[in-house]
């Protein structure tokens, strides 16, 4: 057992980010985690981002990537942070993505394509360092839901929410890239825990028994 195993913990919870493309099947794991005695759930903030006060800003920024990224990527590494800062009740505390993902995949996939100006870019940034300083969204473990582009356009032809009509292999592509870059290669940004890597191109009840063996073993 590490210094870190939740056992040993007694105020401070263990917190885990589940990360992975979209489509990768963490929204599945989470649900199944969801019912362990160990672990309090908290899931990505879909809802809030679909219904700003009645305005579905996941939808406009499908739509209309140069007019709501920058809104998006505020609005989303607000609602992110959070979620690092909700306090919960079981030993473990499992996040579905974090501010991490939302500033190393997606922000930098935005600005990489030239849809985020650079101030926009610069400006997140600063957002993001002050609001990542002094240990305040830290983390224990992330989850890899390590999934081809290819099985990530299947689940979410599958899943077939309306806003993602127009996600492509190309997207998923760019993103699966910046995923890696991050949580395997760690360049050009080092994740900030150990990273635990399930493949999770396969059957997702495999995933699950993956990732639930793990932290019971803790
Ligand atoms: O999918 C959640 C949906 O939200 C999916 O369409 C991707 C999108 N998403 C999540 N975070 C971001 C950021 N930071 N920018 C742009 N789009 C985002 P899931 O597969 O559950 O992640
Ligand atoms: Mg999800």
């Amino acid at each position: 057992m590490n210094q870190t195993s939740p056992s040993k913990i007694t105020k401070k919870k263990f917190s885990i980010a589940v990360e992975g493309n979209i489509g990768s099947g963490k929204s599945t794991i989470l649900s199944l985690l969801d019912k362990s005695y160990l672990c309090d759930v908290v899931v990505e903030p879909i809802e809030s981002w679909t219904n700003v006060n009645g305005h579905n800003l996941l939808a406009m920024l499908y739509k209309d990537p140069v007019r709501w990224g920058m809104t998006f990527q505020a609005y989303a590494q607000m609602t992110l942070t959070k979620l690092h800062a909700l306090q919960t009740k079981k030993p473990v505390k499992v996040m579905e993505r974090s501010i991490y993902s939302a500033r190393y995949c997606f922000v930098e996939n935005l600005y990489r394509s030239k849809i985020l100006q650079q101030v926009e870019h610069e400006i997140l940034n600063e957002w993001f360092n002050f609001m990542t300083e002094n240990g305040r969204c830290n983390l224990d473990m992330i989850i890899y839901l390590r999934t081809s582009p290819e099985v990530c356009l299947e689940r979410i032809k599958a899943r077939n929410r309306p806003e993602e009509k127009s996600i492509d292999l190309n997207y998923l592509t760019a993103l699966n890239n910046l995923h890696e870059q991050w949580l395997i290669q760690k360049k050009p940004y080092v994740p900030c825990a150990p990273v635990l890597i399930v493949d999770a191109n396969q059957n997702q009840e495999l995933v699950y028994k993956e990732a639930n063996e793990y932290l019971t073993n803790l």
